[in-house]
């Protein structure tokens, strides 16, 4: 179905023949609008920005493009369009007919898994609502509201499913995922990476290409969901997403680019000397890179999961691609998973697959991270320098799940704390890093320029040229 952009709320679920429906959501329209005013992108309401907006849920609804305002963005409601006929795909009712209604005894969980994703999209909003003001060039800024927009529609999906099917305490669910904030100490976000703060543009970069990563992950999943408008609303969030990905990668893959021409210019890789003239040294980078990753790791869960394991069973969630795999019941299958042992040693203890679902996401998505990690190591082949860079042993600085609170370095051993203390600055962005990388933090806007620590891209959006003028401030 076409999205119907003459409504108040541009949708393609026929909003307009649900008179309850959609009162409830233009009652909660104005607070999300007050709060894209209080907690969106700070001083930029009057800037024409080149965006890209949806106008169909199929590949071809991805071609509008055009200046717009950010308050004057049509947030809508856009489902992938249904799979006639479709049924469960894995767990306990694989077979029978996808649900079309909240099935009573799923209700709780399944409301759990929306807000959990909900609460993430304005999450990320708020982390990155300054970042305008230090922008490496007007290319960057586009990109970034372009995300922080679509962002602000991730959020409307969720809101959608909570107002459409779960009455009451969805409203309240709906009205409490604007009341939390990024790193709000009495009310901060669910998950421990959205409380982050993204203040600077090379975090940005590695949240867009690590945490977003995660994003396309966890959707990946949910698309599998025996509950069908799930299924469909994430789908179509999916064909977002791969543009923020898109940003982190070549992002990242650009301020290497720079350091490298600096470190030749210079003949050396001293990262005291590629600082001093304005690049990001590969020391720092690495560091950046290691919190990022080993933040997002998080965001999976615990190795060992009893809700992981109902979410498949009952159908809530699925693993990305399922068809990839043979068996998608997974009853009476074992998983081996390494556990911190004795003696600083590593034990392998058999646990049920269906347990460790959040295991097997992250794995793949480790192995989707390393893709970006083969390509970057390639620029510095072909520059013919010797560094490269890796993610580190997921057993790296974690905060849940079995490797919480166990030290270990970036291989994977485990040391002492005091140890760990003592070299932490080796491995983490240290005050310094902080200090030195905001120091260049200096916003860039005459259209083609960029900032001295990123290189340009190498093309600029929907075939316009890198110098076109993406924001109009
Ligand atoms: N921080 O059994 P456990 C995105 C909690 S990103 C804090 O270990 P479970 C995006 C957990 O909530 C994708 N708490 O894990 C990216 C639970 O608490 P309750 C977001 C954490 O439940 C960029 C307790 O620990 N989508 O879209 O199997 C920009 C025990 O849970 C953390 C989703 O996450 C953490 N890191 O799995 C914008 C999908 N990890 O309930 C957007 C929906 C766990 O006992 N969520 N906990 O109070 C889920 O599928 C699951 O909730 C999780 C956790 C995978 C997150």
């Amino acid at each position: 179905m076409a999205i119907n952009y003459s409504e108040k709320i541009p949708n393609n679920v026929d909003l307009t023949d649900d008179r309850t429906l959609q009162r409830a959501l233009e009652h909660w329209q104005p607070k999300f609008l007050q709060w894209w005013q209080t907690m969106g992108p700070s001083d930029f309401a009057a800037a024409d920005i080149y965006l890209r907006t949806a106008v169909g849920v199929d590949a071809a609804g991805w071609a509008s493009y055009g200046e717009v305002r950010m308050p004057d963005y049509r947030w809508g409601i856009f489902l992938a369009d249904a799979e006639p006929a479709r049924t469960i795909g894995f767990g306990d009712h694989i077979g029978e007919p996808a649900w079309q209604q909240v099935p009573g005894e799923y209700r709780s969980p399944l409301r759990r898994l929306i807000v959990t994703q909900g609460d993430t999209e304005p999450a990320s909003v708020e982390q990155q609502r300054l970042l305008g003001h230090s922008c490496p060039s007007l290319y960057d800024l586009r990109n970034l509201f372009q995300i922080n927009v679509e962002e602000g529609r991730h959020l409307w999906a969720m809101v959608y499913l909570l107002h459409a099917y779960f009455g009451r305490d969805g409203r309240e669910e709906a009205e409490e995922l604007l009341e939390r904030h990024s790193g709000d100490a009495d009310k901060p976000r669910i998950l421990g990476t959205f409380n982050e703060p993204v203040t600077d543009w090379l975090s940005f970069f590695m949240f867009t290409y690590f945490t977003d990563r995660d994003g396309k992950y966890q959707l990946k999943s949910l698309a599998e969901s025996a509950f069908d408008p799930l299924a469909r609303t994430t789908r179509f969030m999916l064909t977002e997403e791969a543009h923020h990905m898109f940003v982190g990668e070549t992002g990242l893959s650009r301020v290497i680019k720079r350091a490298l021409e600096v470190m030749t210019e210079l003949g050396t890789d001293d990262p005291a000397a590629v600082r001093n003239a304005g690049a990001i040294d590969l020391p720092t980078f690495q560091r950046y890179l290691n919190f990022w990753f080993s933040s997002s790791l998080d965001l999976f869960g615990s190795e060992v999961s009893s809700n992981a394991a109902s979410s498949f069973a009952t159908g809530l969630k699925g693993r990305p691609d399922e068809s990839q795999y043979d068996d998608h019941r997974c009853v009476d299958v074992a998983f081996e998973l390494a556990q911190p042992g004795p003696a600083r040693g590593v034990k392998i203890e058999t646990i049920p697959l269906r347990n460790a679902m959040n295991e097997v996401l992250r794995t793949s998505y480790v192995r989707d991270c390393e893709l970006g990690l083969k390509r970057w190591n390639r620029q510095f082949e072909r520059a013919g320098m010797a560094q490269r860079l890796v993610l580190p042993s997921p057993r790296f600085h974690r905060t849940i799940g079995v490797w919480a609170g166990v030290h270990c370095d970036p291989n994977g051993a485990i040391i002492d704390q005091s140890e760990f203390r003592q070299r932490e600055g080796e491995w983490l962005p240290t005050e310094a890093d902080r200090t030195f990388v905001k120091s260049l933090m200096r916003q860039v806007i005459a259209p083609g320029k960029m900032a001295g620590w990123i290189a340009p891209p190498e093309r600029g959006i929907n075939s316009l040229p890198i110098d076109y003028e993406y924001v109009r401030l």
